[in-house]
């Protein structure tokens, strides 16, 4: 053997050994060498390596940090989407979930394989030619982040991968799951503890704070594992034809697998599957939210298809929640910043599910009185995986004598303005929009912004310095800041081009036109449209400001309740006053032109995907420009969805309410036959 070969053959024993104990530790629980045996092995690899740079290899555990901090991952795009699951949550539930798969597969034997449901985070893998290249979050299932770099650190996936019979596939994507294995977790963070760190609440969060690392080192010391469940491609194709079938070939090639899985052939045996592992849950390596029950043969998967972006060959059965009880201390209400108001229930502390929980949202006053909860009340608290914890009930027989009913609030908590809630909403409001301090930062965002009075130059950087030095208490302030150019100027980066660049995009923003204007004032329900709508037909701002709740709801696009929030915040003093310096600093407008009948007059149109020769606001201005209202989301009520590349669930919703869609072709087609594009 040349030295080179010797060399190498030491490093590849070191590295099967070294990975073989990441096994046992990370996945096992089993650690069969001390932490200091392992550390010399791990320190005899990387010595060999810096004193024979040319002969390191690829899957060496010391080559998983890439070294340099990212300044943010770059978005990549799945070549096959990664689909989330529909949910059973009892034994009813399964039984119809499996009867709608035997429908579907009439006269057919059907085996179910029942997995664990990780509860970490979904990625995708991908190994070219046998080398681990790309890691990638789901995101939101079509576009996630690019994470290879932290992906690299996880210490029991394997970085280079060899069929059994030597061969390497062209191209694998592996899909699983990120998580923090229990016994990992609680050392991380007994660890953390004692170096007076912040802690983690649960795997869940401690995974997925250290995948979200810019910085790999910091991933690389965490001790995350990787478990497979599927693979989304393989060239040339691996010949399996079930899905345990795929499990054990994943696993043989190096990936971790759930610690346990069971082939079942009927439904019956899914569910005693799924209440042996509810009972061993605790005694399991991982958190686990449920089972993840699939159709074991690959065929009979391909056969059943999806509806929208769900398989309809595998579900979650998820496990009953975790509950808890305690005492609510108080119940106080946040003005969050479109300034509605939220009770927030403040509990004795209680661990529920290995997380401590003290705040707990009630949602709304509704929701108060259908629980009937008071201060002083005992409740049973409840959460599911990750799910937000929940006051699930209130138990009247430990009520205390004295206590009362809550009330919604009179005025606002922050600003002291009246608090609203038409009749048939569910929530509250504080009616000081222009006023309120809580409300502050989004009223002056959606203020500047390019649909409103479009103050170029004035970004939240700029906003969130403004309101620092106190030189923004509401938006009429913009309008005077060219008096305190001397302070402007002690903002950072703010040199006098930036300052005169501003104070020149305010000065031009004076000029604006009544239907901007009564956008910009952000009144709740009032977006570009019906603001559009209330500039035409009330023609000035005093006629609106004096409209009944009549004439409101006679505006084309304006229902009961918006009419409602118009009138509020028109009755609300602060909001006049601050209305009345904005007019004072000099905003004006030309009269707006009287509406004529247009052809889309009233109707509800959607735009989704991308269009090639336009962007969606220029063909949503051309739609309103024909008198169309255009909305976010496909309903019933939709009248027509225009429809360009790579629509997603829009279409696939469109299609099932049997609603029109137009193709790029179509719709330009249309906007031709209108006189809104040139011939
Ligand atoms: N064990 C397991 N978890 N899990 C999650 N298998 C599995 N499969 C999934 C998901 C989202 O999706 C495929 C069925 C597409």
């Amino acid at each position: 053997m040349t030295e080179q070969a010797t060399i190498i053959a030491q490093m590849r024993q070191l590295i099967q050994i070294l990975a073989q104990h990441n096994h046992a530790y990370y996945v096992m629980d089993q650690p069969t060498i001390s932490d200091s045996e392992y550390d010399q092995l791990f320190h005899q690899l990387k010595a060999l390596e810096q004193q024979y740079p040319d002969a390191v290899q690829a899957d060496t555990p010391t080559l998983k940090v890439g070294g340099q901090a990212l300044s943010k991952f770059e978005s990549v795009t799945h070549v096959v989407p990664m689909l989330s699951l529909g949910n059973v949550f009892n034994y009813e539930d399964l039984q119809a979930f499996a009867r709608r798969i035997e429908e579907r597969l009439p006269n057919q034997t059907v085996e179910y394989d029942v997995e664990l449901k990780f509860d970490g985070l979904a990625i995708s893998l991908w190994y070219e030619n046998g080398v681990l290249t790309r890691g990638v979050t789901r995101g939101d299932g079509e576009t996630g982040e690019d994470i290879t770099q932290n992906v690299k650190t996880i210490r029991n996936l394997p970085k280079v991968i060899q069929l059994a019979d030597g061969s390497v596939p062209k191209l694998l994507e592996v899909r699983g799951e990120v998580l923090m294995p229990k016994a990992g977790f609680e050392k991380l963070n007994a660890d953390n503890e004692a170096r007076g760190e912040k802690t983690f609440a649960n795997p869940r969060n401690a995974a997925a704070g250290s995948l979200r690392q810019l910085d790999p080192n910091i991933a690389a010391a965490r001790p995350l594992a990787f478990y497979a469940y599927g693979i989304a491609q393989c060239e040339p194709h691996h010949g399996l034809t079930s899905m345990s079938a795929s499990l054990e070939w994943l696993n043989q090639l190096g990936f971790a697998v759930g610690e346990r899985h069971f082939v079942c052939d009927s439904i019956e045996a899914v569910q005693a599957a799924y209440e042996q592992i509810n009972r061993e849950r605790p005694e399991l390596l991982v958190e686990i939210d449920g089972m993840v029950i699939k159709v074991n043969d690959l065929k009979q998967q391909q056969s059943l298809g999806f509806l929208s972006r769900e398989p309809r060959w595998a579900t979650a059965y998820k496990f009953p929640a975790v509950a808890a009880l305690t005492t609510v201390d108080n119940i106080d209400w946040q003005v969050g910043r479109t300034g509605t108001l939220t009770p927030v229930a403040r509990l004795n502390p209680v661990a529920v599910g290995g997380v401590t929980v003290s705040n707990v949202t009630l949602h709304n006053i509704g929701e108060i009185h259908r629980l009937d909860v008071r201060v002083g009340d005992t409740v049973s608290v409840y959460r599911s995986g990750d799910v937000i914890p929940k006051v699930e009930k209130v138990w009247p027989e430990f009520r205390p004598v004295d206590t009362v009913e809550v009330q919604l609030p009179a005025n606002c908590p922050v600003c002291d303005s009246p608090v609203v809630m038409p009749e048939g909403e569910a929530l509250a409001r504080c009616s000081g929009g222009l006023y309120c301090a809580a409300q502050r930062i989004e009223a002056i965002r959606h203020f500047v912004s390019r649909k409103a009075l479009d103050i170029e130059g004035l970004g939240d950087r700029w906003v969130e310095s403004l309101l620092h030095l106190d030189l923004l208490k509401d938006v009429a302030d913009i309008y005077h800041l060219h008096e305190h150019r001397e302070q402007l100027l002690t903002i950072e980066k703010m040199g006098e081009k930036s300052v005169q660049n501003l104070i020149d995009s305010i000065e031009k923003s004076k000029k604006t036109t009544l239907a901007a204007f009564i956008y910009a004032l952000g009144i709740r329900g009032v977006g570009e449209t019906t603001a559009r709508m209330l500039a035409n037909t009330f023609q000035t701002l005093e006629a609106l400001k004096a409209a009944d709740l009549e004439a409101l709801k006679k505006t084309p696009d304006v229902g009961e309740i918006t009419a409602e929030w118009i009138l509020d915040f028109f009755q609300a003093e602060h909001n006049l006053e601050v209305v009345g310096r904005l007019i004072e600093a000099g905003i004006h407008w030309d009269a707006p032109i009287a509406p004529t009948r247009q052809p889309l007059n009233g109707e509800s149109w959607v735009v989704t995907g991308t269009l090639s020769t336009m962007g969606r606001d220029e063909a949503t201005q051309l739609l309103q420009a024909l008198g169309a209202r255009v909305s976010g989301s496909v309903s019933s009520k939709t009248k027509c969805l225009v429809a360009g590349e790579k629509a997603g669930s829009k279409l696939d919703k469109a299609e099932k309410l049997g609603i029109p869609v137009l193709n790029e072709e179509q719709f330009i087609a249309l906007m031709k036959q209108h006189g809104q594009i040139e011939n």
